[in-house]
């Protein structure tokens, strides 16, 4: 039966994508390669954060190891493993990640039609006690493959041909859309693999959880600070709602896609854009939230519908429960 058939027919994230690109002939399987290079990247990143806690017996971060190499940080060890990964693809023209200052531009022998931003490892605060952290990515297509340029990093979110994010935590999830939907992966360990775990992932249409570190509520404007005041005394007879926050957006998004609610990184006196980047935070998961029923909110405007002006270009976002991100855009209607 059913769950027999699971267990013997497994939908790998290869044979997923494969399955999907088959509306798309144009996409040559270019694609699909890509996005085995990116699984590498997920799966050594994965494999690095799991023996994290281990490495340290072995010799403390920054002193050197058996082999007399000095031991690299998780964050910049997986940047590295994912621009090596991205550029050996042969499918990538243009690099956007956390970690570096400028855009890379990929030698023309190498070169592809997709464009990558990504955010290697981000939680960074939560890297040193084992606490979930992930990789979040987006994907872009260039205009003209024989010259590609900044302005094709510089393209609105609701351009992004696909987006997605792992998340290293009790299990290791990778959460997907090509623009159909979202679906959910999990790593078998024994076998490599991304399994489909979460197929066709609908964020509840509205949450009882909000996510937010309200620790700077002392700097939020009028709209974040009367919302946040109604998650916890409600007017209109509903019961307060639960504070969830772990630090990580991989894990607080997670969670909000999976059990519905709303994460919020405002703006505040102190970071009038928020802390959040654009390009390889706020736009991948705020397409990922939109394809699974949601919405994102800056504050202004859809947050798909910004186009960046620089590549690490913050915004705010508030992004979640279709109707629970409603409430918050009338807050701000309201205030202007
Ligand atoms: P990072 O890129 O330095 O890791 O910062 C991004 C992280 C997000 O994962 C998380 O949502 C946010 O910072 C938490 O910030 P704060 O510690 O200010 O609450
Ligand atoms: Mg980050």
């Amino acid at each position: 039966h059913e769950a027999d058939a699971h267990r013997t027919d497994l939908m790998t994230i290869t044979r997923h994508v494969l399955n999907e690109q088959t509306k798309y002939p144009e996409s040559r399987g270019d694609f699909t390669i890509l996005l085995s290079h990116i699984v590498l990247g997920c799966k050594f990143v994965c494999s690095s954060v799991s023996k994290a806690g281990l490495a340290k017996l072995l010799g403390l971060a920054g002193e050197t190891n058996i082999q007399g190499e000095e031991q690299k940080k998780l964050d910049v060890l997986s940047n590295e493993v994912f621009v090596k990964a991205l550029i050996s693809s042969g499918r990538t023209c243009i690099l956007v990640s956390e970690e570096d200052e400028e855009a890379i531009f990929v030698d023309p022998s190498k070169r592809g039609r997709y464009i990558v931003v990504f955010d290697p490892l981000d939680g960074s605060s939560n890297i040193d006690c084992g606490v979930s952290i992930g990789t979040i990515f987006g994907i872009y297509l260039v205009k003209d493959e024989e010259n590609p340029t900044i302005d094709d990093v510089l393209q609105a979110g609701k351009n992004l041909v696909a987006a997605g994010y792992c998340m290293y935590g009790s299990s290791c999830t990778l959460v997907l859309s090509t623009g159909s939907g979202v679906n959910g992966f999990t790593l078998d360990p024994s076998l490599g693999e991304f399994i489909l775990t979460h197929p066709n992932i609908k964020v509840p249409k509205k949450g009882k959880i909000y996510s937010v570190n309200e620790g700077n509520a002392k700097n939020w404007d009028e709209p974040t600070t009367k919302f946040v005041e109604k998650c916890k005394f409600p007017t209109d007879g509903s019961p307060p709602r639960s504070l969830r926050y772990i630090g990580s957006m991989v894990a607080d998004v997670h969670r909000t896609l999976l059990y519905g609610g709303i994460f919020l990184y405002p703006a505040d006196k102190k970071s009038p854009n928020g802390k959040l980047r654009l390009l390889y935070e706020v736009f991948p998961m705020s397409y990922l939230m939109e394809q699974a029923g949601g919405q994102a909110f800056t504050g202004k405007q859809r947050a798909l519908d910004l186009v960046p002006g620089k590549i690490h270009e913050r915004s705010p976002v508030f992004l979640g429960s279709y109707d629970d991100v409603e409430e918050i855009k009338a807050l701000y209607a309201a205030a202007n």
